[in-house]
């Protein structure tokens, strides 16, 4: 059966516990309960309208996981990135393999940095964090990647979070979710700006299939705002993922089934 959406995922590591970290404090990862609380969320993936695929693991990058930084697919091409971090490049070789059967794909290079959750796309805009991650080279590359498919590409200020999704992401094409300590609402301008409750800084990621959303439990006061505005989020617990600075946008690569060309 065809689904909406295609969902690429890969597994946790166990060498996640070394994972990298930015602006968290190590503290333990049990894998385990990861593994479990990742299982849950292809779950609710698939119970949204996904086909799930798993891409080999990588159990030599401790990050894997995140597949988010890896690529950012649009219906008509997916862009291979060259992650900010030194331990994450040989992360992209599988996933461009896996997405070469669903899109043409192009690849970001050197010196150009880009780590797909510096990415936020709405519409025909595509809002590109400038982080220790993504750099100015990779953010005219990917705008002259995007130009000849109608995108325009901005850059954003980010600070005191690892990437822009950390700070802001969409929850429908006319409204962004933010904590606007991180980034300034402004620069969403004329989208509408939700804020994250104070005390859940952590609390502006939620990951859009579709008219829903998904959405990390660990923030009720956040999401009772969004209930406020007529949304009605799916909650999965996060809790492992998070402390290596992860969150739901991270672990998944979302893309619209496309119609096959005729005669495929
Ligand atoms: C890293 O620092 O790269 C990972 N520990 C966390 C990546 C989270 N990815 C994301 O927000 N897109």
């Amino acid at each position: 059966m065809t689904t909406p959406f295609l969902a690429f995922t890969r597994d946790v590591a166990p060498s996640m516990v070394d994972c990298e970290l930015t602006h968290l404090a190590r503290t333990p990862i049990d894998v385990t309960r990861a593994r479990i609380q990742h299982a849950g969320y292809e779950r609710l993936l698939a119970t949204l309208g996904c086909t799930v695929r798993r891409i080999a693991p990588a159990p030599a990058f401790p990050d894997s996981v995140f597949i988010e930084d890896t690529a950012v697919v649009f219906d008509e091409v997916a862009v291979v990135t060259r992650p900010g971090a030194d331990s994450r490049r040989g992360e992209v070789m599988a996933v461009e393999a896996a997405l070469a059967e669903v899109r043409p794909v192009v690849r970001i290079t050197a010196p150009a940095t880009l780590d797909g959750g510096d990415v936020l796309v709405v519409g025909r805009r595509v809002f590109i964090g400038q982080t220790a991650r993504t750099n100015a080279e990779g953010i005219a590359q990917l705008g002259a990647l995007l130009a000849p498919h109608g995108y325009m590409v901005e850059g954003v200020t980010v600070t005191g979070c690892l990437h822009l999704k950390t700070a802001a992401t969409a929850v429908d094409d006319a409204t962004v979710l933010c904590n606007p300590d991180w980034v300034d609402p402004a620069a969403f301008t004329p989208l509408r700006t939700i804020a994250v409750h104070p005390d859940e800084p952590m609390g502006a990621n939620v990951l859009r299939i579709g008219n829903q959303l998904l959405y990390d439990e660990a923030y009720p006061r956040t999401r009772a705002r969004l209930e406020d505005h007529g949304y009605t989020p799916h909650l999965v617990d996060a809790s492992e993922l998070a402390k290596a600075e992860g969150a739901v946008t991270c672990c998944s690569l979302i893309l619209r089934t496309l119609a096959p060309p005729i005669g495929r």
